[in-house]
């Protein structure tokens, strides 16, 4: 019975820990700062749940095969019967733990996405258009690029569409993706935090020529990409 017990327990502490999961992450503020930096720190704790529970199965597997190991080839096993209570238990127990586990990191998985959707009001709009097989960048001041120049710290939202087939707009350098389809508008935003230099990627295969289908991205300071911008302006 006492086991029956721990069992509810752990059921109860599922729903209490995922509650907390949302609680945590609403007194972070409001919406995302740094998308990217929030993705990272998810998959981290991924990362080391699943970790740990595959270490703990797999000393609890090495101590179970060598305690219960036959020592002769026509040895019978001697296991006593377990009573209902026990069996129930010995399911739930661990069912429990592992779930309380994964409401956790479902209910953290949510709050961020729920967050990232939210575009911050100071974000810079650039709208994308793909095509096979390239990317077509407009700024604000209507200025068509092939390439992206961003300014540091500026968060900057991508309204993006497709002219031909479906395509995808990844920043793998930023941990965000989203697909670019025709007839619809799809959007994705950015935090560039960091002086560097990276690229977006096609991430959906979209004919013969999909693998070249990327564009270099500078992330530069505020006034060097107002230069740069002038400069792309005035060659129209
Ligand atoms: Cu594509």
């Amino acid at each position: 019975m006492r086991k029956l017990i721990l069992a509810m327990t752990g059921l109860v502490s599922t729903v209490l820990l995922s509650g907390q999961a949302f609680a945590y992450e609403k007194a972070a503020g409001n919406g995302l700062a740094v998308p990217n930096q929030s993705w990272e720190h998810l998959w981290n704790e991924i990362l080391i749940d699943v970790t740990v529970i595959g270490v703990i199965m797999l000393i609890a597997a090495v101590i179970l095969l060598i305690k219960y190991r036959a020592t002769s080839p026509d040895q019978v096993g001697t296991a006593k019967k377990l009573t209902s209570v026990q069996s129930i238990a010995y399911a739930l127990i661990p069912a429990a733990i592992f779930m309380a586990d994964d409401f956790y990191l479902a209910a953290n998985g949510w709050t961020v996405w729920n967050e990232y959707r939210r575009v911050p009001e100071n974000a810079m709009e650039i709208k994308v258009t793909a095509y096979q097989w390239y990317f077509e960048f407009e700024y604000p001041d209507g200025t068509v690029t092939d390439k992206l120049v961003l300014p540091h710290n500026q968060p900057t939202v991508f309204r993006m569409t497709s002219e031909d087939v479906i395509h995808n707009f990844g920043l793998p350098g930023f941990r965000v993706k989203e697909d670019v389809m025709p007839g619809r508008i799809t959007y994705i935003w950015i935090n560039p935090v960091d002086i560097r230099e990276t690229f977006v990627h096609c991430a959906e295969f979209c004919g013969e020529n999909h693998s070249k289908m990327t564009a270099t991205i500078s992330v530069v300071p505020q006034a060097q990409f107002d230069l740069w911008l002038a400069k792309m302006a005035a060659e129209g």
